[in-house]
């Protein structure tokens, strides 16, 4: 066969290879709480970051520290050129320029944006662990994610997300509410 009527390895890789998909959890409690969210989703469609599906917004009750506002949460799903760390990066300049400062570890915040997962990868560095250690103990986090994804397996478990939250033992409340952060 004639390999070089078909390009390099390398450029038909590039061409085929899927774009990594990862998905985030998204929470504020101070401020225009449903504009911080709206707005993190237009800043991270401007970055190299595809969002394809979007769960409902949820109000939730502050899980760690208690003596703090309600939060809304909702995950999305998207697509991104960016590996795990450049990815990280952007979300942290996302999250400081909507005036958010570094406060106290899970207290009141503009804007919080966790990578849950990165496609299947299973990482441990100073700066990342996926999949998010905390993702399959906390209902504010997997009730919309299994909104959009109650099919997916996250890497390193045996349960799709439907049945982690099943069969989950957070009883903090966690609200479904009206709009969603597409809807603009
Ligand atoms: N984020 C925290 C700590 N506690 N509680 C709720 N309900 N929602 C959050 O997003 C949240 C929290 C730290 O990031
Ligand atoms: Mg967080
Ligand atoms: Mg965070």
């Amino acid at each position: 066969m004639n390999t070089l009527a078909l390009g390099s390895p390398k450029a038909t890789e590039r061409c085929f290879r899927p774009m990594p998909v990862v998905y985030l959890s998204l929470g504020s409690n101070v401020g225009d709480r449903m504009e911080n969210l709206r707005d993190a989703c237009r800043k991270l469609n401007q970055k190299e970051i595809r969002i394809r599906k979007a769960s409902s917004v949820y109000e939730t009750e502050p899980v760690g520290f208690l003596e703090q506002a309600w939060f809304l949460n909702c995950a999305v799903e998207a697509e991104t050129s960016l590996d795990p760390l450049a990815l990280l990066r952007e979300i942290k300049e996302i999250e400081k320029n909507l005036g958010r400062q570094r406060e106290l570890p899970k207290g009141p915040r503009t804007l919080d944006i966790d990578i849950l997962l990165y496609d299947d990868l299973l990482l441990t560095s100073r700066e990342i662990t996926l999949p998010h250690p905390e993702m399959t103990s906390r209902r504010f986090v997997l009730e919309p994610l299994a909104e959009i994804a109650p099919d997916l397996v996250a890497p390193g478990t045996a349960k799709t997300i439907r049945e982690a939250l099943a069969e989950l033992k957070d009883p903090s409340e966690v609200r479904k509410i009206e709009g969603s952060l597409l809807d603009d």
